[in-house]
């Protein structure tokens, strides 16, 4: 038998030591950062009040004017040095994100490396940030368009991925020339601070990077609604529920911020009569019992074709039934705890409502095993449904699946898009027309479409988010750095006429 991981608190407070972050960020009056391992206080947090807030925005609008004017490939290196700094600390942050957000251990140490990767892609994109040369119908002129730096660019990211989030928007916007301004969860405020120390020493390293052109605002409601409506945050990035993005949105839209919104999903994957059925089984497990559900692109819905459903929901109540539950940092672990109570209650009215709608639930409940006792453990539930309707029509932030049945491939694919977010979905199938017209234009409407994978687990490359209620905002790889920057498009006349466009005349 292995013996019994120290404290979650112990560990946390050794690892925050290691990270290099200084006392200062803690006071016994401030904000309790507890592990839902065991609900144990870790420490406690200074808190950032709305005043410190401003000021903060206001270091990093100045550090902005800066930062602008250094080279693109210059402001590369710096985020270069911050992804050498990760890999020297990627077991001791992954190790913290397991012990503040619950996540096993592969997964705590997997969120930091897509911190590295999109740190190495935006490295690279420093080079880039291209923009076109378009022909004119004016002789002798040119006109092209360049990519400037945009601002400060606001950041408010959710427990689930604690620090991941974060770089995705931070490692693109630092090489665009903006300054970053970042409120993370009120529940993962260790982590933040962990990934504030490892950025300060990057900044050290590189030397000249202007003070506050990395700022971190700890706290609540209050200090994300400073960064919400505070003028000098052009653009801002906000990861959470669609009831949050509902509320943000209209403020930034009303003072013409941009906003990149990825917000709540209700991802499904259909699984068609020629599915590779052990594949699908392995997929679906990992992702919707993965991160104990609690992913955005969590699996939630499952649509199984008639013919292969009494094959593969047997087998998939089976792997609920024996998946190991508990301490994230035992091996073995595949679901750790749920974030906190109220997420367990959550679980728990979504079960009673679809067992009310006639849904044969599996599983679920509370699991207490030894120290589990302690946090809020809940046992996967596969939730048998007559039909798509009540809580399957949203998103409950916790390890439960919809299993339904269907028999027509266009009456399921339009099933798949009645509901109101629109994030992530699969098909496992091995049959070539369905596969392709399930990612067509008719088919899934979500930002991500995948074939043979379940939804959840994308890499940085892809840009990343979904429409409908999901909010519509695209974070990570592809061009998803253009919303950092303005386009200004230039018109240059080398001639010596002035013709005016359209054949406009106007002679004076
Ligand atoms: C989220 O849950 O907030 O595709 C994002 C994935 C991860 C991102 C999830 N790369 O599951």
């Amino acid at each position: 038998v292995a013996a019994a991981p120290a404290p979650a608190a112990d560990e946390a407070r050794a690892i925050l030591k290691r990270l290099g972050v200084p006392d200062s960020a803690f006071a016994t009056s401030g904000r309790p950062a507890t592990s839902p391992i065991s609900g144990a206080v870790i420490t406690h947090v200074r808190e950032t009040s709305p005043d410190e807030a401003k000021a903060a925005i206001g270091r990093a609008h100045e550090a902005f004017k800066a930062w602008r004017k250094v080279p693109a490939p210059k402001r590369g290196e710096f985020v270069r040095l911050i992804g050498e700094e990760l890999r020297a600390a990627k077991d001791d942050l992954g190790r913290l994100v397991t012990l503040e957000a619950g996540k096993v251990t592969s997964e705590g140490l997997g969120e930091v490396q897509e911190m590295i990767d999109i740190c190495d892609f935006a490295v690279g994109l420093s080079r880039q940030l291209y923009g076109l040369t378009i022909a004119t119908e004016r002789a002798d002129h040119r006109m092209m368009e360049t990519w400037h730096p945009l601002g400060v660019c606001g950041v408010i990211s959710a427990f689930n991925f604690p620090v991941a989030v974060w770089s995705w928007n931070a490692a693109l916007a630092f090489v665009c020339g903006d300054s970053v301004v970042w409120k993370p969860s009120e529940k993962t405020l260790l982590t933040a601070l962990g990934v504030q120390a490892i950025v300060e020493r990057a900044a050290k390293r590189f030397g000249g990077v202007p003070e506050g052109l990395s700022e971190v605002l700890l706290g609540g409601r209050e200090v994300g609604e400073v960064l919400v409506e505070d003028e000098r945050v052009p653009i801002l990035s906000a990861t959470g529920s669609t009831a949050m993005g509902r509320q943000v949105g209209p403020k930034l839209a009303s003072r013409f911020a941009r906003a990149i919104l990825e917000l709540g999903g209700n991802n499904a994957a259909i699984v068609s009569p020629s599915a590779d059925l052990d594949l699908a089984l392995r997929g679906i497990a990992f992702a919707a019992m993965g991160t104990a559900g609690q992913r955005c692109t969590t699996l939630r819905r499952l649509f199984v074709h008639e013919s292969v459903y009494d094959k593969l929901v047997p087998s998939l109540v089976k792997v609920y039934g024996s998946v190991r539950i508990g301490d994230p940092r035992t091996e073995g672990t595949l679901v750790g705890p749920l974030i906190d109570k109220s997420a367990f209650e959550g679980m728990e009215r979504a079960l009673d409502e679809s067992r009310a709608a006639g849904g044969k639930v599996h599983g679920g409940g509370r699991y207490t095993e030894g120290a589990c006792a302690d946090g809020y453990y809940a046992k996967p539930a596969l939730v048998e449904m007559p039909k798509q309707t009540g809580p399957v029509l949203r998103e409950t932030f916790a390890p439960i699946l919809y299993v339904m049945r269907y028999s027509d491939f266009d009456e399921v694919v339009e099933a798949h898009n009645a509901v109101g977010a629109g994030l992530s979905s699969s098909i496992f199938t091995t049959d070539l027309r369905e596969a392709e017209t399930f990612i067509a234009s008719a088919g899934s409407d979500c930002g991500i479409a995948n074939v043979n994978i379940g939804p959840s687990g994308a890499e940085i490359g892809g840009a990343f988010g979904g429409e409908k209620e999901t909010g519509g905002g695209r974070e990570a790889g592809s061009d998803a750095w253009k919303a950092y920057m303005r386009r200004a498009t230039n018109t240059i006349n080398y001639g010596k006429t002035l013709p005016l466009a359209q054949g406009v005349t106007f002679d004076v």
